[in-house]
């Protein structure tokens, strides 16, 4: 047999897969769906640690066509947004030019690995085939009121010179290049996901989503569900009242105060009756600046100005209490009101000490109720549920009671209610750059906001020259006036196009549907296909639909699956799509770091090229030691020794062709074929359970075990080739070849191990001394004479009887009696 020699097989394998279309058996009955997260193609191609996912859908998708399933595992590019703009502005090169180079660059890179991908499915984002869709959906958004123009303030990045939402964020800062955020008042566009917050959160737990716990309680974190009651605080001599929000209604008692933020409309309509407005009005424009993220730490010293003058009264205590204006309010959560408990709670409670406000105790740890109450508490906040004092009839009423009974007053009063309310907001979905997909709405002064008619999609970005961002809180397409000025679609009058382009995170919230879209062809492959009513489409997306197994990064867990669900659900109502959810499992990546340990970044000159370890190794070797570094989930150091050790592992599978024989020398094969089948057993419930290192360790441990012996099966030998090629397709498909078949071993069938075979048979073995029964050992049924003898002499019963004589001989009954004779 020549040398194991990758590059030699890898291409020709790689072409005959294409050429013969050997993945795309989509007719079998059962189907299988495997996504990766599709990447932006940044300038910089595809480090090492890019397809570590890549590879894992691999694996599986090979798994799955051999399990007999039609799987269709697809790939594009999510090529709009800000990375890719940035980049462009950055190298002076046309985002549209440097978006094509890079995805050529991305595809040759990926082709290397021999991965399964149906390229005739490639969907590219930034194609006007495929946005032409995206702005559908928008358009059908907008025509059930879900997509609005708002003019709240909104998050701005001064350097990347657009509003973001608060998705976008890192602790109050850009995601993207770093920057503080400030609040702008801008016009917006904005999605009311809040309208589907209650079934964003009640799908996760209700519809089998075989998720990450970590992933799903990300999910859970951002929706951000609270239950709470509503009720009005009356201002004293006046007609005006606030609503506050709060679900601590038990401490209602301890109320010494109350907040409005700086947003809250009463100010305006109070402002006469405020003595000190003047200083009020400085803490507004001062607040203005803040970013919710920036109010909300809780570390923040608490700010705040008392309005003086004005006077709220509690409704369950009758007593007076003074107003404050504070920024740790939020104007948008809730009512923007809050009623303030300091003896419970944490914000409430620093506000106090800072103002010199009464901190006043009326919930008690249940265990130190007969404790005097002194009234006052300066330790801080008991922030837990205990038992009520100090309150009326309520007290003694533990926390949980005295709430249902206090909502219930509030409720006969008309006083209140009970309310949900979420911390997810709407999406501020408009950005002020070039390029995104253009949104397709007309402003005309006759007829307000009006859509551009769906037979007018795609609504074409324009070629421009100059795509930098303006800065002025316009997109830089509101320069280009040809553009700009058109007619109405309604009134035929002169109007203006919307210049705000959509989020970077338009397009991928629909990609998974455009693959299935694109397998209802009629038209050349390699050309999108996506002219069809979006009915045409319905059968595959029943066929297909929900993903079975999603697999990215984790720094998706909020964003993109949150706006992805949205948009699902949303298209779940229009009928378009008939499964709740989009994705069934969810499993994310570890990253790979540098050999340093560090995030491998130009910066630390730690970056790794898969194009170089494939030349030199090949990606046999590459894709094997991806899958062998650790626990898929967790975060591992690149090695190229291990890489190099995955290498040599090939290297002598391929040697064991050496020892292919049809004899059949039954002792050997007896042996070879147990553990065969333990590691097909073992494989199968790694690759499912996505332990890939340790089915790796188990296909090692065998071919350790036939190196050993003079000879191997035909049989035994494609057996293991087949569980060896989801790992290393290439040179199990050269050894397929080689053993004189003529078709593709991804055609073959998965094995199933044989039972009988796995199961470790156990056997009462009795150990005699002179004729008596001294001992009953447990062991393996096939022990061979010499070890059964071992562990016999080995044991302490034994010992006794044995110790210091002379062993005569030793009668071995196998799997029965060993009669030991001393003398
Ligand atoms: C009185 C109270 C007493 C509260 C107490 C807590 C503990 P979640 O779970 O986050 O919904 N709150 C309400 N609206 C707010 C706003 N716009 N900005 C800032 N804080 C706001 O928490 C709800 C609690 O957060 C509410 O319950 C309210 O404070 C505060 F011992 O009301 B609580
Ligand atoms: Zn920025």
């Amino acid at each position: 047999m020549e040398k194991y020699d990758p590059q030699k097989i890898e291409l020709k394998w790689q072409e005959y897969w294409d050429k013969n279309r050997t993945y795309k058996n989509y007719n079998r009955e059962k189907r299988f769906y495997v996504l990766d997260m599709f990447p932006y193609p940044s300038g910089e191609g595809l480090h090492v640690g890019h397809p570590k996912g890549y590879i894992a859908t691999d694996v599986f998708a090979r798994f799955k066509i051999l399990q007999g399933y039609s799987v269709l595992h697809p790939m594009g590019f999510d090529s709009f947004g800000l990375p890719a703009e940035n980049y462009a502005i950055k190298n002076k090169i046309h985002p549209k030019i440097a978006v094509e180079k890079n995805i050529a660059t991305y595809q040759k890179q990926l082709k290397a690995f021999g991965f399964t991908y149906d390229w005739e499915r490639e969907i590219i984002t930034s194609d006007p085939e495929y946005y032409k869709w995206t702005q559908w959906i928008f358009l059908k958004m907008f025509e059930k009121g879900l997509a609005y123009e708002s003019n709240e303030p909104v998050n701005w990045c001064p350097s990347c010179k657009t509003v973001l939402a608060n998705e976008d964020l890192e602790k109050g800062s850009c995601e993207r290049c770093g920057s503080r955020i400030v609040q702008k008042k801008l016009r917006q566009w904005v999605l009311k996901m809040t309208a589907y917050a209650d079934r964003l959160l009640y799908d996760l737990d209700n519809e089998n989503l075989n998720w990450e716990e970590m992933i799903k309680e990300q999910q859970r974190n951002w929706i951000g569900r609270s239950e709470g009651v509503q009720f009005e605080i009356k201002i004293k001599n006046s007609e005006e009242k606030i609503e506050v929000y709060t679900t601590r209604l038990d401490t209602v008692f301890g109320m010494t105060y109350a907040v409005v933020a700086p947003e809250h409309p009463i100010l305006e309509r109070i402002k006469d009756g405020i003595k000190n407005f003047s200083e009020i009005k400085r803490y507004l424009i001062q607040a203005q600046n803040k970013t919710e993220l920036e109010r909300m730490e809780l570390q923040k010293e608490k700010t705040g100005v008392k309005l003086e003058g004005i006077t709220a009264i509690n409704p369950f205590t009758k007593e007076d209490i003074p107003l404050f204006v504070a920024d740790y309010v939020l104007g948008f959560y809730g009512t923007g009101a809050v009623m303030a408990v300091p003896a419970h709670d944490e914000r409430d409670f620093e506000f106090a000490r800072k103002h010199n406000l009464p901190v006043k105790e009326v919930v008690k740890k249940p265990e130190t109720k007969n404790e005097k109450n002194s009234g006052e508490k300066t330790d801080g906040a008991f922030t837990e549920d205990g038992i009520l004092a100090s309150s009326g009839e309520y007290s003694r009423l533990t926390s949980e009671n005295a709430r249902g009974k206090m909502a219930e007053w509030l409720e006969k009063n008309n006083l209140g209610r009970k309310k949900v309310n979420y911390k997810m907001r709407d999406w501020v979905f408009s950005r002020q750059r070039y390029w995104g997909e253009p949104i397709p709405i007309v402003h005309c002064e006759k007829c307000g906001t009006v859509a551009v008619p769906e037979n007018e999609l795609p609504l074409k970005l324009p070629e421009v020259k100059s795509y930098e961002p303006t800065g002025t809180g316009e997109s830089p397409l509101a320069n280009i006036s040809e553009w700009v000025n058109t007619k109405c679609p309604k009134c035929g009058g002169s109007a203006k196009r919307e210049t705000n382009t959509m989020p970077q995170w338009a397009g991928s919230c629909w990609y998974y549907l455009a693959y299935l879209m694109r397998g209802v062809s009629n038209l050349p492959a390699g050309q999108m296909n996506l002219q069809f009513p979006i009915s045409s489409y319905k059968g595959e997306f029943d066929r297909w639909l929900p993903v079975d197994l999603y697999i990215g990064g984790i720094e998706h867990a909020t964003r993109h699956l949150l706006y992805a669900r949205f948009w699902h659900k949303f298209l779940y109502d229009l009928g378009v799509v008939s499964k709740k959810e989009p994705f069934k499992r969810l499993i994310h990546v570890g990253l790979v770091s540098g050999e340093d340990g560090r995030k491998m970044s130009k910066r630390w000159g730690n970056v790794v090229n898969p194009d170089d370890v494939i030349s030199e190794f090949g990606a046999d070797a590459m894709r094997l030691f991806e899958m062998f570094m650790g626990p898929f989930t967790q975060e591992v150091h690149w090695s190229t020794a291990g890489v190099n050790g995955s290498r040599r592992f090939l290297e002598r599978v391929w040697k064991l062709q050496d020892k292919i024989t049809n004899r059949k020398t039954e002792v050997a094969r007896k042996k070879i074929e147990k553990l065969l089948h333990k590691t097909i057993k073992k494989v199968t419930e790694d690759i499912e359970n996505f332990r890939f290192n340790t089915a790796i360790s188990q296909l090692m441990i065998l071919i350790n075990e036939i190196e050993k012996e003079k000879e191997l099966q035909t049989a035994d030998c494609e057996l293991l080739i087949i569980i060896l090629s989801p790992f290393a397709p290439h040179i199990a498909e050269e050894m397929w070849f080689h053993l004189g078949h003529k078709e593709s071993v991804f055609l073959q069938k998965w094995p199933r191990h044989d039972p009988a075979l796995t199961k470790d048979e156990k056997i009462n073995l009795a150990v005699q001394v002179n004729g008596k029964v001294r001992d009953i050992m447990a062991v393996d049924a096939d022990i061979s004479e010499d070890e059964a003898g071992k562990s016999a002499f080995a044991r302490e019963k034994i010992k006794k009887w044995t110790a210091g004589k002379e062993i005569k001989q030793v009668i071995y009954i196998p799997g029965r009696i060993m009669n030991i004779v001393v003398g």
